[in-house]
């Protein structure tokens, strides 16, 4: 039977347009969650999804459902997505490639004249990357049952501004309520955003499970003073105290090898002034393992040192751990209809266990959930640089389609 393919060039073509929204100088993509940036992206996807005959949903965390129906409409749909939202310095491919490859599905069952008993739809998840918003995948969170909407609608960036008041002025406060209706499945393909792929020539990655993450908020609490006339046995120094915590959690890190992940993305430092000694750092910590006993080591282990370094140089200390997402099991039959969708093909694959957060993380909560990951250009995401192929892009849309199909039809 002749295999049911996408256009690569056409979902080429559609990735390239949407990354000129937010375009940077580097050929990255700044399109942060809920900016008016976003909102283009959105209204983009909106359109492309309406001529491709399909109805738009929205609901209240702005999250976008484009149906298109199926045979027996009374049937639960089979739903493809990921994001629309980047990092700061973030590339073309990352939950873009989610995205617009559910619409090449819908595109390409067009163009072939295929219908699907159960509807199928392609979905846009709100804030996903929790840079503007934190934590990560707070949309999809609410829709899963593991946040209120209210906690996720007050949910704010730094200058204070609420997830629900940015839907509300880019025009996506939908009026759905969110969550509470069935998926019969749920796939979500994304680009690896890891090395493991491309250093064993694998064209598609079989997602089994996803890694569990804790995010912290820390505020050290000093004394400014100057920096010339304050001797140093007399100093509340906020930002040495922050230095050893930021060493401190790289070493935890390194000590729960293989697999564990630690990183300080983001330090703010008060006044922030070259003669004056720092009297407040906020900095955040980023701690991933699959193995949750092993996170939970990790967690005690900050919490330890964070005591014993403020106690030492006298600080005050705020230490929140504001977000815990436990690591993810991917369901056992969708996960099997992607690899057999990959063996279909004769792609080149193996299973693997996802680094980053995925909004099928929570998603799985409620629905038969599994990714399918495809090669990035050295394994880089979050950055500018971020690179893909054209013929894996095609690969990956082409055994989602595959794996979408047989759950829609089955
Ligand atoms: O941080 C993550 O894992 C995701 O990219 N939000
Ligand atoms: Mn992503
Ligand atoms: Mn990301
Ligand atoms: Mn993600």
């Amino acid at each position: 039977m002749q295999k049911i393919t996408v256009n690569q060039q056409r979902l080429w073509d559609s990735l390239m347009q949407m990354g000129e929204i937010g375009g940077t100088e580097k050929g990255g993509v700044c399109r942060l969650a809920l900016t008016d940036l976003d909102k283009q992206g959105r209204d983009l996807f909106v359109r492309w999804c309406k001529e491709a005959g399909c109805s738009i949903r929205i609901d209240k965390m702005g999250n976008i459902f484009a149906r298109r129906a199926g045979t027996d409409d009374s049937l639960p749909p089979v739903v493809m997505g990921s994001h629309l939202d980047t990092q700061p310095t973030g590339g073309k491919f990352d939950g873009i490639y989610g995205v617009l490859s559910g619409l090449e599905v819908i595109r390409s069952l067009n163009d072939q004249g295929i219908e699907t008993r159960a509807p199928i739809e392609a979905s846009v998840w709100t804030n996903e990357e929790g840079s503007r918003f934190p934590p990560a995948m707070v949309a999809s969170g609410v829709f899963a049952g593991v946040f209120d909407l209210e906690y996720g609608l007050s949910r704010a960036d730094l200058d204070g501004k609420t997830m629900g008041e940015e839907l509300a002025r880019i025009g996506y406060a939908g009026p759905d309520d969110v969550g509470g209706r069935p998926f019969k499945a749920f796939f979500e393909a994304h680009i690896e955003q890891g090395p493991i792929l491309e250093d064993e020539d694998k064209q598609i990655g079989v997602v089994t499970d996803a890694q569990g993450q804790r995010w912290y908020e820390i505020t050290l609490t000093g004394q400014e003073s100057h920096a010339g006339p304050t001797p140093m046995t007399r100093r509340r120094d906020a930002l040495v105290g922050a230095a050893r915590l930021i060493d401190a959690v790289n070493r935890i890190g390194m000590d729960n090898q293989p697999n564990a992940c630690a990183t300080v993305g983001l330090v703010q430092v008060f006044p922030n002034s070259r003669n004056v000694i720092p009297g407040q750092v906020f900095f955040t910590v980023d701690f991933r393992h699959p193995d949750a006993d092993v996170l939970s080591g990790m967690d005690q282990a900050l919490r330890e040192l964070a005591d014993r370094v403020s106690g030492e140089l006298g600080l005050e200390m705020k230490f929140e751990q504001i977000w815990y997402s436990p690591p993810v099991p991917f369901d056992t039959a969708c996960v099997n209809s992607v690899r057999q969708a990959a063996e279909s093909f004769g792609y080149s694959h193996r299973d693997i266990v996802s680094g980053a957060g995925h909004d099928a993380c929570y998603i799985s909560r409620v629905a038969p959930t599994s990714m399918v990951f495809v090669p990035c250009e050295n394994g880089i995401s979050h950055n500018e640089a971020e690179n893909a192929k054209a013929e894996d892009l095609a690969a990956g849309c082409n055994v989602l389609l595959q794996a979408v199909l047989e759950r829609a039809n089955d």
